[in-house]
């Protein structure tokens, strides 16, 4: 038998569905899943729609970590029902302020060889343990948590060779940004990309860790890395030796594509605005002035990240017009640099110490001023994600931002030894702290918990069967790359409407087009058009589920990232791509279209789109499995999924 790759393998041993085949569909069995609290409200609401009393995953865990800022009830009152509801179902609950999901579960929770889902596109961050871990919407979570499989078309495999070894002052950042400038945001789609070679070695758990996380950023399924003696050192930092397996590929497996990366070669990079794409190296745009540098986020909010800012500001100050802000990325983390005196070190140099959280990341404060120009250790810089419209958002290693913070423009690091200030590698402890009392087990007598709903917690909206025939108008027409963000955006005054539909869905598509909502509601819904890469970006399903409850019934666009076209089938949203693309410019805004025979034209493959408006037929292939269509045509994954039970 042919030498088989680390991917392959973890997915054969979960392989409950199908074959490995390029393209076809399987469905794997679920091991572990993680929410977090601005998916997870839907989540645990669609699990408990399911009528499943408790968790069949080996391990479930629910985060608070975006909706932290609490400027009314809403974002306490959904605190309350995740811990409540997390008790009574069997899943453990971290609590808010013990950190960001993806730093905490690859701390207590991920182990080599497992697979993990989890209602964020981030959860591959976990692949740098060597999980199989995939980002999804809340509903594909709620059916692994009720012990469904996870179904996905067979991914492509991509080995990533590292040669050589990473430079001082090069991190896991560059790796990332590196394969972002070749390959783009639409790159990696319906890929997994694998690290091997001898230059893996050279990248401490936390660089591996970056890599994975901001992998997502490439649109692929996920990320690996092997586990070999760095992911066995960090576990038993983390006193978990006992979870360690040994993994790798096969020494003759092979790869469906192959690149290439010299790490000896490599140079700080930073990604421009608007794109986590638009790469170059740091040197290309260095002097630039900054207003506010941010270390923080799931990409880069380690001790090893923190641990470097505070060398480099040891006895120094962050420049006069920058704000510098430092989020730990867990507890663990800010205990660490607490007692190891790093804290004390950031403190004095004037940066701004923010709680355990996705904070700026996700807009929950922090914004920049008018124009300013931030630097960020983050993963993403869509336009206005900062909650200022017009900010200039970079992203870079937590290198690239001390060094930056220091002289108040963009600088490389490698720059700072010209400044006296010599590459000291961060060693990472052997043991961090451990203590887990924010992490609360599930209740050991569920039937006598409640769960506690505040007046914000609105009930699931449901869709129902479509009918045999869509006609409305085309109520929006947008160009390539539409991300999350523009379709359903975030920030501390949206996100605490997550759990409430009605409320949250007034501003859908609202930095697009303000009389948007206004409009659906006038057309009675209608037909949405787009580029390439709709939906790119999180994993929020608000960004389908909002729609279809203002009335959309289909998008019709280039192609999609593969998160959120799962989410539109997921509720009833007819995903449409273009046969012909160039029929994209023969469209527009207001045009009515109508799909006859819907059932019939959906199991047979092609669908025509009539265009009333202009007398025209467009052809459109829906790419669904036999599977999906009949998710479609129940109205959604929870009918299905119910109605099969
Ligand atoms: C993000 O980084 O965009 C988020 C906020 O973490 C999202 C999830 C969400 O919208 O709740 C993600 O990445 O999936
Ligand atoms: Fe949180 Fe930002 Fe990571 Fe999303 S990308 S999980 S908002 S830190």
């Amino acid at each position: 038998m042919a030498g088989r790759n680390l991917t392959q393998k973890i997915l054969e041993a979960h392989l409950v569905e199908g074959e490995l085949k390029p393209g076809a569909e399987i469905g794997i069995r679920i091991d572990q899943t993680l929410t977090q609290d601005a998916t997870g409200t839907m989540a645990y609401l669609q699990f408990e729609a399911m009528g499943v009393p408790k968790v069949r995953t080996k391990l479930s865990v629910s985060y608070v970590d975006h909706n932290m800022l609490q400027n009314s009830f809403e974002n306490a009152d959904d605190h309350r029902f995740l811990q409540s509801i997390a008790a009574k179902h069997g899943v453990y609950y971290s609590r808010p302020g013990n950190g960001i999901c993806h730093q905490v579960h690859r701390e207590r929770f991920g182990v080599p060889g497992q697979t993990l889902l989890g209602s964020d596109s981030h959860t591959p961050t976990c692949g740098g343990l060597g999980m199989i871990a995939i980002g999804a919407g809340g509903l594909d979570i709620a059916v692994a948590m009720a012990g469904g499989p996870f179904h996905l078309p067979t991914p492509k495999v991509v080995g990533v060779e590292l040669k050589g070894s990473l430079q001082p002052w090069v991190t896991g950042k560059d790796v990332i940004l590196e394969l972002l400038r070749r390959l783009t945001v639409r790159g990696g789609v319906g890929k997994i990309y694998e690290y091997f070679g001898e230059g893996v070695a050279s990248l401490s758990a936390s660089d591996r860790f970056t890599v994975t996380n901001m992998g997502a950023e490439l649109g692929a399924t996920t990320s690996i890395f092997p586990s070999d003696e760095a992911t066995r050192t960090y576990l038993r930092a983390q006193g978990r030796e006992k979870d360690w397996v040994p993994l790798a590929a096969d020494p003759d497996a092979s790869y469906d594509e192959h690149i290439e990366i010299d790490l000896d070669k490599l140079e700080p990079l930073i990604a421009q605005p608007h794109s986590p794409d638009k790469v170059v190296a740091v040197r290309q745009i260095a002097g630039m002035p900054v207003v506010q540098v941010c270390i923080g986020s799931c990409t880069n909010s380690s001790y090893h990240d923190l641990g470097i800012a505070a060398m480099v500001l040891r006895g120094r100050a962050v420049y006069p017009d920058v704000s510098m802000t430092v989020t730990p990325g867990s507890k663990q983390v800010f205990e660490t640099i607490a007692r190891k005196g790093d804290l004390a070190d950031l403190i004095s140099s004037g940066a701004r110490i923010l709680e355990s959280a996705c904070g700026p990341c996700i807009g929950m404060g922090q914004a920049p001023s008018s124009g300013g120009v931030s630097v960020r250790s983050f993963n993403r810089n869509f336009e206005g994600r900062s909650g200022t419209q017009d900010a200039k958002v970079y992203l870079a290693s937590p290198e690239t931002c001390v060094a930056t913070a220091l002289t108040g423009k963009i600088t490389d690091p490698r720059d700072l030894e010209e400044m006296g200030i010599q590459f000291k590698k961060v060693i990472e402890p052997d043991q961090y702290p451990i203590n887990d009392d924010m992490i609360l087990p599930p209740a050991k007598e569920p039937e006598k918990i409640e769960v506690l709903r505040g007046p914000n917690i609105k009930p699931l909206p449901r869709n129902t069967a479509p009918g045999d025939r869509l006609e409305g108008k085309i109520l929006l027409k947008v160009g390539d790359n539409i991300t999350t963000d523009h379709i359903m955006p975030a920030g501390s005054k949206i996100l605490p409407l997550r759990s409430n539909i009605p409320a949250i869905s007034e501003y859908v598509f609202s930095r697009v087009d303000a009389d948007f909502v206004q409009r659906a509601k006038e057309w009675g819904g209608g037909f949405i058009v787009g580029g390439s890469n709709y939906g790119q970006g999180s994993s929020r399903e608000h960004a389908a589920l909002a729609p279809m409850y203002l009335g959309v019934k289909a998008v019709l666009v280039k192609s999609f990232a593969r998160i959120h076209r799962a989410n539109l089938i997921n509720f009833g949203i007819l995903p449409l791509l273009f046969q012909n693309e160039s029929d994209y410019e023969a469209i527009g805004q207001g045009d009515e279209l109508v799909i006859d025979s819907l059932a019939e034209q959906l199991r047979g493959g092609t669908v025509i789109v009539q265009n009333k408006s202009r007398g025209t037929r467009i052809s459109a292939q829906h790419g669904m499995t036999s599977r999906e269509v009949e998710v479609y045509l129940a109205g959604g994954l929870l009918n299905y999924t119910v109605k099969g039970a």
